[in-house]
């Protein structure tokens, strides 16, 4: 695909904090066994990825806006376009050495996510979408699943951690959705689960309790595969409520109405 020039930056700047990562990673590994473990490590490696990012992106876009999962939101010069930027996504298994973690960078512009990079380093796996020009993971042209039956079909979600509010309403989905369906995964990055969607991996997938950064990315990939998103209460914007549903056209709906069931 014939990317426009910020997609080649993003693919660069994701590139660049992808090969800082997988270097840190390496080291992860060794940490597992000491007993202070990786945390500090860890923290210090996601901070490196973000500043990386930003240089790159600031660099050559210097009025664009910020938000990233690290350094918070900054306004540009231009309020029309803003960079979302999780360096990280899934720092809990790259903290325990747990090969599925991704960098994930987005661009908006007039509150509409237009272009999207995933980079799941540790796979060498590229994905990326524009508006209009379709969804690749490296050269592959990306496609949703076209899965009709709910028993038939894989649901990837995240459970939350560390006593979350969304922890009980997580646990009602899994009760109500795991006896119609095929199975859930629970793989910890939100980027990764969208992209996979995407990809066809998983026929869909939801979240509650997330934010921008983790996600924003993974949904224009998944709409540029063909795929429908929406938030989980109908009526809300999937940026305000922190909550979302992607899924092939077939179960997005039947999924959705297992989700919005009153308790
Ligand atoms: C994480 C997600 C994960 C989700 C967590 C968290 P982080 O992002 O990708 O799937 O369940 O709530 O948001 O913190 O690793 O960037």
């Amino acid at each position: 695909m014939q990317g426009s020039a910020n997609l080649n930056l993003m693919i660069k700047a994701a590139r660049k904090a992808g090969r800082s990562l997988v270097k840190d990673f390496r080291e992860v590994e060794n940490l597992q066994v000491s007993a202070k473990g990786p945390g500090d490590f860890v923290s210090k490696a996601d901070r490196e990825a973000e500043r990386i990012i930003k240089e790159e992106l600031r660099g050559a876009r210097p009025s664009y806006g910020w938000l990233g999962e690290e350094t918070g939101e900054e306004a540009g010069e231009d309020p029309t376009r803003r960079w979302i930027v999780d360096p990280l996504d899934g720092t809990t298994n790259f903290l325990h050495g747990l090969p599925h973690w991704a960098v994930s960078i987005a661009l908006e512009h007039k509150g509409e996510v237009v272009a999207g990079v995933i980079f799941d380093a540790a796979k060498d796996e590229l994905y990326y979408a524009e508006k209009g020009l379709g969804a690749y993971m490296n050269e592959t042209r990306l496609r949703v699943s076209g899965r009709r039956n709910m028993i038939e079909a894989i649901f990837a979600t995240g459970v939350p951690f560390g006593g979350k509010s969304t922890l009980p309403a997580t646990l009602q989905d899994l009760a109500r959705l795991m006896p119609q369906c095929a199975g859930v995964r629970r793989f910890g990055s939100a980027a990764l689960d969208l992209a996979y969607v995407a990809a066809g991996r998983y026929d869909g997938y939801w979240e509650r309790g997330i934010h921008a950064w983790d996600m924003a990315a993974g949904l224009i990939l998944v709409k540029e595969a063909g795929g429908f998103i929406g938030p989980v209460r109908e009526g809300r914007e999937i940026f305000e409520t922190g909550s979302v549903i992607a899924a092939n056209a077939e179960l997005f709906e039947p999924l959705g109405k297992i989700l919005r069931q009153p308790a």
